[in-house]
């Protein structure tokens, strides 16, 4: 595995740093363990484009030496599905928050999962929208206190590895931060995938959620990821009850099905070759 030192020669546009994440927060730590399961995948970094929304999560690409096209928010899963049609060897991966894939850009979610369309699509859930100050999101927990909540968040949020599973997604994965390591090989998994892989991972916002919702302290918020995450083979043995308020994290679906830019290149051959039907 790289060391940080060889991580920051090989990847990283050091003349970009230092970045903007606010000490404790989860974001950095998400993108190193990104690009070492790039590493380890032994992906060319040129092979690889990079597509970012808008927040705090959607800043990953204006540090790394990679192509990146900077989306507008919600329509990162738009932008790489485009760029996957027209240059298809290109691993596509597309860095979002909570708010730019669930709220605003939920509806490009769904059907860039319906598709399976061969993205790897990363969400960085900090229960929050950080960068425009601390509002609810869609995954803000019910009762969970926000700039905008001050009496706690009345609203239910998504589950979002659900909703992708729902919607089509052929890899689902939960990570967190704290569990960085396994985190690394849930990204290398994801990109070994061929079609919609989503990966979820929980991060903490100790500045814009923290401070609302009372664990201010980046460790404290680590731990509590430490300790509410159950692997997939534990919550398989336990029932609806005991999952309550856990965080099932590993791999929860992985399969195979038509993925939709080989289908889309089958059916330009077929019109090529004169096929009318
Ligand atoms: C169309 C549009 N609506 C709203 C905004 C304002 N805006 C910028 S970032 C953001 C929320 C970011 O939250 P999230 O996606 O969860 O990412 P985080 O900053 O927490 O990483 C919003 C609402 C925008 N830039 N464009």
């Amino acid at each position: 595995m790289l060391s940080t030192a060889e991580l920051l020669k090989k990847y990283y546009l050091r003349d970009n740093l230092p970045h903007i994440w606010c000490p404790g927060c989860g974001i950095g730590p998400i993108a190193a363990a990104l690009l070492r399961a790039i590493d380890e995948v032994g992906l060319d970094p040129d092979r690889v484009s990079q597509v970012n929304g808008i927040g705090c999560s959607g800043r990953v690409g204006v540090y790394v030496d990679m192509d990146v096209l900077k989306g507008t928010h919600g329509r990162a899963l738009a932008f790489a599905t485009g760029i996957k049609l027209y240059r298809p060897e290109q691993t596509v991966i597309a860095i979002m928050g909570d708010g730019d894939c669930g709220a605003i850009g939920g509806n490009h979610l769904i059907h860039a999962a319906r598709r399976n369309v061969d993205v790897k699509a990363i969400v960085i859930n900090n229960s929050i929208y950080g960068m425009t100050g601390g509002q609810v999101s869609p995954t803000t927990p019910f009762g969970g206190r926000a700039s905008t909540a001050p009496y706690g968040s009345p609203e239910r949020p998504f589950d979002l590895c659900k909703l992708a599973e729902g919607a089509g997604a052929t890899f689902v994965a939960r990570g967190t931060v704290y569990h960085i390591r396994q985190l690394q090989r849930l990204f290398r998994r994801a990109l070994e995938h061929k079609g919609f892989a989503f990966v979820e991972v929980i991060s903490q916002c100790p500045v814009y959620y923290g401070r609302y919702s009372g664990a201010a302290n980046p460790a404290e918020m680590l731990r509590a990821q430490r300790d509410g995450a159950v692997t997939v083979a534990a919550a398989a043995k336990m029932t609806p009850d005991e999952l309550e308020g856990k965080l099932v994290v590993g791999e929860l679906v992985n399969k195979q099905e038509p993925e939709f830019v080989s289908e889309y290149l089958k059916l330009i051959q077929r019109s090529q070759a004169g096929e009318t039907r």
